[in-house]
């Protein structure tokens, strides 16, 4: 066969092309995105990453490695590297791990081996996968014990976790977590952890931008020994994962493990995005981090205002980019996220502390994050105006067919990325794969 000719599509080319279009139109256009995990790279950062560094292999460390070919790879490697240094006041960084997911299973092989034991916050208040028994942790052999929470505080209970810290003696306690509204007790976890020879873990995945803004706790300067996180949820990077930490001995651990254990390659065409990004964070970032707090808080007192049971009422709602409810008297988490998608509001169902682990299927909980809303400009009175359409579909039982309609007009409103640099994108155009062909 000669190829086929571009007039003669094959039906599946027809249909790969568009289904990218739809999912494209639908969640780029006609969605509002409330998933507290997710956002969206500024045109100029997705300028930087669609590469031909995306073909490329570069194992191993800047300027030594298995392959020839990387010398601008290095050198962007290198400075990504040097900027979240400066942006996070960090001696050491990592920007290796492929995920958060990664810069876990890397950062807990180092601290533990088989049979040792870790402390963890409970999943149902928020734990990632990967610290846990099903995740990493349980691949690695690592015994989970989880740390004592609190509903009153919506926090790890410190005195507690601090005299079980003391009566365990575990490699490791992680900190940070999935549902995340307040910040961790990392102070006092980090003090009973070095009387006990442990290592504080702080994954900071979904509040990365909070605290590159200054909008959150610090975890490096409150004690944790190392930061393991994503880059693509409050901070606006494409996806992939990075370590951080002030102690050499660990950043040299870490980056004997990360390649050749847990990863060949990096995804090199991630590296000048993530660039770019931290760049937007240096200069933007206490800008944004302020605005999706406060949209946050917003957001919490007009869903509870609209009937919602909104959690964590008596300590401000949230101090994050989340914002939980529990919908359990309107017919749970899997109900409500499924209606609200019929509305073109997209959230996720989610465990809450006093569920179950087993109610994983139908749990309480809706967990709802305002960060790439905010990233396309809505303020406080835009959350609210959310508040209400979500009202109508969960509460009230309105025809979601009918809200999406107005969801869909209201987000026509917003289809630039703010907290950007002012740049004409068309003019990198010829960084774009191929240039020829
Ligand atoms: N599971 C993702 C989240 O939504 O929080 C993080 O990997």
């Amino acid at each position: 066969m000669d190829g086929v000719r571009p007039e003669i599509l094959p039906d599946e080319l027809e249909r790969i092309i568009s289904i990218v279009r739809q999912h494209n139109r639908w969640r780029r256009l006609e969605t509002i995105n409330l998933i507290a995990s997710e956002n969206v790279m500024s045109p100029l950062a997705e300028a930087a990453y669609l590469t031909d560094m995306m073909h490329r292999y570069a194992e191993g460390k800047p300027r030594k490695r298995y392959y020839q070919g990387t010398k601008y790879v290095d050198d962007v490697e290198i400075l990504l590297s040097e900027l979240m240094k400066r942006l996070f006041r960090v001696e050491y960084v990592e920007p290796r791990a492929i995920s958060g997911t990664i810069a876990n299973a890397t950062v807990f092989k180092v601290l533990a081996d088989h049979g040792d034991k870790a402390l963890i916050a409970p999943v149902q208040a928020g734990a990632h996968v990967s610290h846990t028994r099903y995740g990493i942790l349980g691949g690695l052999g690592i015994e989970q014990i989880e740390l004592p929470f609190d509903m009153e505080t919506f926090n790890i209970d410190p005195d507690k976790a601090a005299k079980m810290i003391r009566e365990m003696q575990p490699k490791l306690v992680t900190l940070g977590a999935s549902v995340f509204l307040f910040p961790h007790p990392v102070k006092e976890i980090s003090e009973a952890a070095r009387e006990v020879g442990a290592k504080v873990v702080y994954d900071a995945a979904h509040v990365l931008g909070l605290i590159a803004g200054g909008k959150f706790q610090d975890p490096i300067r409150e004690g944790a020994d190392i930061v393991t996180s994503s880059t693509h949820k409050t901070f606006p990077g494409p996806q992939g994962g990075v370590i951080m930490t002030n102690s050499k001995d660990l950043y040299k651990a870490v980056s004997k493990v990360v390649f050749p254990v847990f990863v060949s390659n990096h995804h090199l065409h991630r590296l000048p995005a993530t660039a770019v990004a931290t760049l937007e964070m240096m200069h933007f970032g206490s800008e944004y981090a302020e605005q999706i707090v406060r949209n946050a808080k917003a957001f919490a007192e007009a869903l509870a205002a609209e009937g919602f049971n909104v959690l964590g009422e008596h300590l401000g709602y949230t101090q994050s980019h989340q914002v939980v409810l529990d919908v359990r008297r309107h017919g749970g988490g899997a109900k409500a996220a499924t209606l609200l998608e019929e509305a073109n509001i997209i959230t996720n169902k989610n465990l809450l502390p006093y569920d179950p682990p087993d109610a994983i299927k139908d749990p309480s909980g809706l967990r709802l994050g305002v960060q790439e809303m905010t990233r396309w400009g809505m303020r406080e009175d835009d959350f609210r105006y959310i508040a209400k359409l979500m009202r109508r579909v969960v509460i009230d039982g309105e025809d979601p067919g009918r809200v999406r309609r107005e969801v869909v007009e209201f987000r026509r409103e917003y289809s630039r990325i703010h907290y950007t640099f002012d740049v004409d994108v068309d003019s990198l155009s010829d960084l774009k794969v191929p240039m020829l062909i």
